[in-house]
């Protein structure tokens, strides 16, 4: 009945679960506020996170984040590469708003998809783009392979993107933040079952629900001690009790990611 929420996921399907998710969100004890973008979070500003990138199509109509870890190299998902070619897609710098014209506009020379990447199961959701144009920002610092303490259940990370305030509701045209603690694996597990993939998946968000990712904000960083840990990836709806989000665990992939940031 319950099908993984994706960026490319039809508004049909938007739609179905909708009812349900507003259902679980305000069901759950102690939820207080209507839910907000990201959902639960504040607005924010690329000169806050200036490794923040919107992943846009030619027309600079922002479908996914994507971080910037190095002045050509942008980290992003997977998934949110399906169908995209170095043609379709662009890679906005430095610009906090969606309808802003500011900031540096990229094209991407290169796409690097996870050879392991399956649409399927959204396993090995990592892919980094390579720029045409330098972005003149500061850069991220992402984990490397034997960080995996950031993980420990209970850890603050944070989340940034310009993605659906509601699940099914419409984007952010301002940057968002909020933060969520880690997720212990088997508590993901226990919420996903074999969907949830430990090792190459971490989970973050409240039990209760009410602060999450969501459609748009694919792509985009989990942050735990200002360095890129994750990549928002998917989850089952938006801010739901119960169904944290779940993100690309990048310790698994940072090798690979080097190897790219570095060719
Ligand atoms: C999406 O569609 C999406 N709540 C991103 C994150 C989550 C769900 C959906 C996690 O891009």
């Amino acid at each position: 009945m319950f099908g993984l929420h994706r960026a490319r996921r039809t508004a049909a399907a938007l739609a179905a679960t909708a009812a349900a998710a507003a259902t679980a969100l305000f069901a759950a004890p102690g939820a207080v506020a209507a839910p907000q973008p990201i959902v639960g979070g504040t607005t924010t500003t690329t000169t806050t996170y200036p490794y923040m990138m919107q992943i846009t199509d030619a027309y600079q109509n922002q479908f996914c984040g994507g971080t910037l870890v190095s002045p050509t190299k942008v980290v992003t998902a997977a998934h949110c590469m399906v169908g995209e070619t170095t043609g379709s897609v662009r890679v906005v710098g430095g610009r906090t708003y969606l309808n802003g014209t500011n900031g540096t506009v990229s094209r991407v020379s290169r796409i690097w998809v996870n050879p392991g990447y399956t649409d399927a199961t959204n396993g090995d959701d990592v892919a980094v783009l390579t720029l045409s144009t330098s972005m003149p920002y500061t850069t991220a610092k992402y984990v490397s392979s034997s960080d995996t303490a950031v993980y420990a259940a209970g850890t603050t990370a944070r989340i940034v993107g310009w993605g659906t305030t509601s699940e099914n509701g419409g984007s952010s045209n301002q940057l968002r933040t909020a933060t969520v603690p880690v997720v212990s694996d088997s508590s993901c597990r226990s919420s996903y079952g074999s969907d949830f993939v430990a090792s190459d998946m971490v989970c973050a968000g409240y039990t209760s629900g009410g602060v999450d990712t969501c459609q748009g904000d694919s792509g985009g960083p989990l942050l735990i001690g200002g360095v890129l840990a994750g990549i928002t990836s998917w989850g089952e709806g938006c801010a739901w009790a119960g169904y944290p989000g779940v993100y690309t665990r990048l310790t698994t992939f940072s090798s690979l990611v080097t190897a790219q940031v570095n060719s």
